[in-house]
């Protein structure tokens, strides 16, 4: 099944220039990238990216890990499409713990365990489709990415203040 999911270079994966070794390793899966762009994550964007681990003890150091309070304050986020995405892209990302990642994985060959704690993992990958819905609408907006018809959307009237090249 064709299905879409979110991929973010986290900040300490930008910090330690491992952006192109990371999407070469993602360019195996010959997956779409059909949205990209660089974020600086606020908090309100953070613990929402994060809701279902709100109660654990390592929330706190995580917010400000995915804030880049300990490397850059910024993430790259992309939308991956293609055939089996979630499934592919979780497993060339390893397991969760990098200590415990497959050594061939990302996670695996570029991630660590702070003595704090933190895992600094490198990238995040959506779990399920549910998953992936939920953050594709929290990163993007619809006209962010490329393929239409992703999810449902809807036209409004706005006016908004913003900006152009002088
Ligand atoms: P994943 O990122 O593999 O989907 P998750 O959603 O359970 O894993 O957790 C999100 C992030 O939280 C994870 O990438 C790193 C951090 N994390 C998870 N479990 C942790 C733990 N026991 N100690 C420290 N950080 C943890
Ligand atoms: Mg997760």
């Amino acid at each position: 099944m064709k299905e879409q999911t979110l991929v973010l270079i986290k900040p300490d994966g930008l910090k330690k220039s491992l952006t192109g070794n990371i999407l070469t390793r993602l360019s195996e899966t010959k997956l779409d990238i059909v949205g990209t762009k660089i974020v600086q994550v606020s908090k309100e964007l953070a613990e929402a990216h994060y809701c279902h681990l709100k109660d654990k003890p390592f929330f706190p150091e995580l917010i400000h890990y995915i804030m880049g309070d300990y490397h850059k304050k910024k993430v790259m986020a992309l939308v991956y499409w293609g055939e089996d995405a979630i499934g592919k892209v979780r497993s060339i990302c390893g397991e969760t713990n990098p200590e415990k990642a497959d050594s061939v994985s990302i996670r695996g060959a570029y991630g660590r365990i702070t003595t704090n704690g933190v895992y600094e993992n490198v990238i995040h990958a959506s779990e399920n489709s549910k998953e992936a819905e939920r953050e594709i609408k929290l990163w993007f907006q619809p006209d962010e990415i490329i393929i239409s018809n992703i999810y449902p959307t809807e036209e409004i009237e706005k006016t908004i203040k913003a900006r152009r090249w002088k």
